[in-house]
């Protein structure tokens, strides 16, 4: 499978994160797309890199400000102080409710609290032009899907659903499968379905098409009421306006089994083939896996290649993306083996 992986991924590399109180090494590493990289390889996949600038796409599913700050972000925190080039900013104050959101402050903290849900995406000099890798890899992808191709995959990270059109999070700051799905639409797909099988919800996704039918979500996640993102991804959003109706979350309790993960993924199958999308986005997570050091589902490496195989009979062009997924050393093999299982029949 025609596979955009770009260099520029390891240009994002946070020192550490924090975790039950404690700095962590970031579980979101560089490691992570290596191991991936090795693993396609080693199968004969074809990797190339973005040939696209997802510029223009960019700004129908981010906010302007907010493009504007992640752009020029570490310039600002070095013009805060100099010594800051050895340090990583991470947001300590947010405009929760009553507070102001419409005003952009001057001050960069102000700035990060305002365009972060929470302390979870550590930029470095590099999260850019990383990230924008992403995005120019879903704009890629999409052109090949409308060229013919019947299944792409994006390599890439930083991942990308937790971040919303104006904000960051969940160690996500673009949103490739958003832009992966709205580029399609520029290029004639009348209808996008958006499955996301990632362990957490992604609300950046749900909050974007959150009032458009073009673009139908569909998630299978852990519970919000015990699992990050926590405060969406309930089954009582069911989008908005035109969107009604064209939003699903399938929420499983965490822990749950391999039978019941797959119960979820019949019903989501369903509601996407209902929609009659020209293609569908997967927001490829693989944090699903029983071995993932943050998650609790269950699912083996060979269950990687059934997911891929009910995908491939739902009969649509396909764009994977991928998202989370924080066994390193096995995620190569476990995304190679949705390709191998979409590939095989
Ligand atoms: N530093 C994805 O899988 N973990 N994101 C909380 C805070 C948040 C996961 C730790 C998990 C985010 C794309
Ligand atoms: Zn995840």
């Amino acid at each position: 499978m025609i596979t955009f992986f770009s260099e520029q991924h390891a240009l994002h590399s946070p020192e550490y994160e924090f975790y039950r109180g404690e700095r962590v090494p970031c579980f979101e590493s560089p490691q992570r797309a290596s191991f991936v990289q090795q693993a396609l390889l080693q199968l004969g996949h074809e990797l190339r890199s973005p040939n696209l600038d997802s510029t223009s796409t960019l700004a129908q599913v981010h906010s302007p400000r907010y493009l504007a700050f992640l752009q020029a972000a570490w310039q600002q925190w070095l013009a805060v102080d100099p010594e800051n080039a050895t340090r990583q900013p991470f947001p300590s104050v947010w405009p929760v409710r009553s507070l102001r959101s419409d005003v952009e402050p001057h001050n960069f903290t102000a700035k990060l609290g305002l365009y972060s849900m929470d302390n979870g995406s550590p930029i470095v000099a590099g999260t850019w032009a990383a990230a924008k890798a992403g995005a120019d890899a879903a704009v890629s992808a999409a052109t090949m899907l409308r060229l013919g191709e019947k299944g792409v995959f994006c390599a890439t990270r930083p991942p990308g659903h937790h971040a919303g059109a104006d904000f960051m999070g969940g160690y996500c700051f673009i949103n490739n499968a958003a832009v992966a799905a709205q580029a399609l639409l520029n290029k004639g797909c009348a209808r996008v379905a958006v499955l996301d099988v990632d362990y957490h919800h992604g609300n950046g996704t749900q909050s974007i098409f959150y009032d458009r039918a073009d673009v139908l979500f569909v998630s299978i996640h852990g519970d919000p009421s015990t699992e990050y993102p926590f405060y969406l991804g309930h089954v009582d959003e069911v989008g908005e306006g035109s969107g009604h109706g064209y939003n699903l979350n399938l929420p499983l309790p965490a822990r749950s089994s391999l039978a019941k993960w797959f119960a979820a993924l019949e019903t989501a199958c369903t509601r996407v083939q209902r929609h009659n999308a020209d293609a569908l986005v997967v927001s490829l997570g693989l944090d699903t896996f029983a071995g993932d050091p943050i998650s609790t589902f269950a699912l083996q490496s060979s269950d990687f290649v059934t997911l891929g195989a009910r995908l491939k009979k739902l009969g649509l062009s396909t764009i994977f993306v991928l998202e989370g997924g924080y066994s390193a050393a096995e995620l190569g093999v476990n995304a190679a083996n949705v390709l191998a299982g979409f590939e095989a029949v």
